[in-house]
């Protein structure tokens, strides 16, 4: 087979005083953290789309990267030389998951029928090539936004036909996802929402979407799908209101419908930043409520109101993503998928493997800080602390088991008369503890 990244090496880890680009600084695979390899801890994936199909095109101007890999794009020669070089780049950097759309491993179809011929097709070789190999397949989806009929989203569209092909598109996504071992599976509700609701019926929609999830959770569990469905909350864009606005809506909506045995949520960051919170506010939300399953890694800009997919270099937000990852314990089905993409001007082959190597020390040294962070121990015993007035009374006790009465709690109020301040929140300190263990060895 023909080497495709000919000039560039296998990545190794050689620390962080090394100067070679296409060497790792803190990503050492077999590093024992917090009793784990690195390499357990952290399930790195390569997202097909970003990385073997996006070639840099913007709203402004044509794709700067050439990603036809030695053939023509739109055929299935293409769709395999993207294997070839997926595989390539995955055994080069030491990924071990890819996450994959559909419509992201084979041209399209004029119909579905010949669109899952095609599929199978590339899933036959993406198997054989995994074999023998560290590969694994993270999670499939099915592109229910690119396609002009899903102009108005699949599962809320206004058309049965439409919905009707995003079903068939689901259930052949979902075939390859179990094909290829996958662990999950993605609903990103791209084009799920409205433009206006002058000309949507909103409860109608959300009731067909929940419909559709639950038939795709059934057929999954008929083919023998053991991991888990997630859905991946966003706000806006493409659409001006997203139903997955955010972790707690997404979180409501499933619970509404009775799908939250089977789902939990893929946080993406720069998806929680465009909803007005911290990447670290929707990983919370969701490991509060049992349901945090997986994480896109990227990252926003600050002064970019939309989702600019940058791979991820904030060390501050990649080391309390690990610290809310390790104190859940761990992602039981999900993984870390850049789904990060190269700015338009880093548009060589080399950009590709930088853009990785970024991504993949930015979370290792992340979870090396956030490791400290739990073992240093002063933020958790600050937090205990803080609230301990509830732990140590009598009537907190109460309150916190769901015994205590409303007139019990004024009579108390009424005998201490006015309390106390509730006591310091100590955020200054507690900032530059988190500088303390973010730049001392
Ligand atoms: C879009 C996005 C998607 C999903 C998969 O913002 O994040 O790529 O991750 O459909
Ligand atoms: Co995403």
């Amino acid at each position: 087979m023909k080497e495709i990244f000919s000039n560039l090496p296998k990545v190794c880890y050689e620390g962080p005083k090394s100067q070679n680009p296409l060497a790792f600084k803190y990503y050492d695979p077999e590093r024992i953290v917090m009793g784990k390899t690195m390499k357990e801890h952290l399930h790195f994936s390569m997202a097909w789309w970003h990385n073997l199909c996006a070639t840099g095109v913007d709203m402004f101007g044509a794709g700067t990267a050439d990603k036809t890999f030695g053939a023509a794009p739109g055929t299935m020669e293409h769709a395999k030389a993207k294997v070839d070089a997926g595989f390539e780049f995955m055994e080069k950097l030491g990924i071990r998951y890819f996450c994959f759309h559909d419509v992201d491993l084979v041209p399209e179809a004029p119909t579905l029928k010949e669109t899952n011929a095609r599929l199978d097709e590339i899933t036959d070789y993406i198997k054989q090539k995994m074999e023998g190999k560290d590969i694994h397949c993270l999670w499939g989806t099915a592109n229910m936004f690119g396609n002009p009929r899903f102009m108005n989203g699949a599962g809320s569209t206004n058309s049965v036909d439409v919905y009707c092909h995003a079903a068939g598109q689901i259930k052949k996504a979902l075939d390859c996802t179990v094909k290829l071992g996958g662990e999950g599976y993605v609903f990103w509700g791209g084009r799920e929402g409205y433009e206006t609701l002058l000309n949507t019926d909103m409860k109608f929609e959300q009731e067909n979407i929940a419909a559709l999830m639950k038939m795709a959770v059934e057929y999954g569990r008929s083919i023998g799908f053991t991991g888990d469905f997630f859905i991946e909350p966003k706000p806006k864009e493409p659409m001006k209101h997203q139903y997955d606005f955010d972790a707690a809506t997404a979180i409501g909506f499933l619970r509404q419908y009775g799908l939250d045995k089977d789902f939990k949520m893929n946080i993406e960051a720069n998806h929680a930043t465009l909803a007005g919170h911290t990447f670290q506010h929707d990983l919370r939300v969701s490991a509060m409520n049992g349901m945090l399953g997986s994480v896109d890694a990227n990252q926003g800009d600050y002064l970019l109101g939309w989702d600019t997919d940058q791979f991820p270099s904030n060390v501050y937000d990649t080391t309390l993503c690990m610290y809310e990852i390790l104190k859940a314990g761990g992602l039981a089905h999900g993984g870390l998928n850049f789904d990060a993409k190269n700015r338009r001007p880093s548009y060589t082959y080399e950009d590709m493997f930088l853009g990785f190597i970024l991504g993949m020390d930015s979370f290792a040294l992340g979870l090396i800080k956030a490791a400290k962070l739990i073992e240093d121990g002063r933020l958790d015993g600050f937090v205990k602390e803080r609230y301990s007035s509830y732990t140590q009374t009598e009537i907190g006790q109460k309150i916190r088991s769901g015994k205590a009465t409303l007139a019990e709690c004024a009579a108390i109020a009424e005998k201490n008369g006015a309390p106390a301040l509730p006591g310091s929140g100590r955020q200054e300190y507690l900032e530059s503890l988190l500088n303390t263990i973010m730049f001392t060895d």
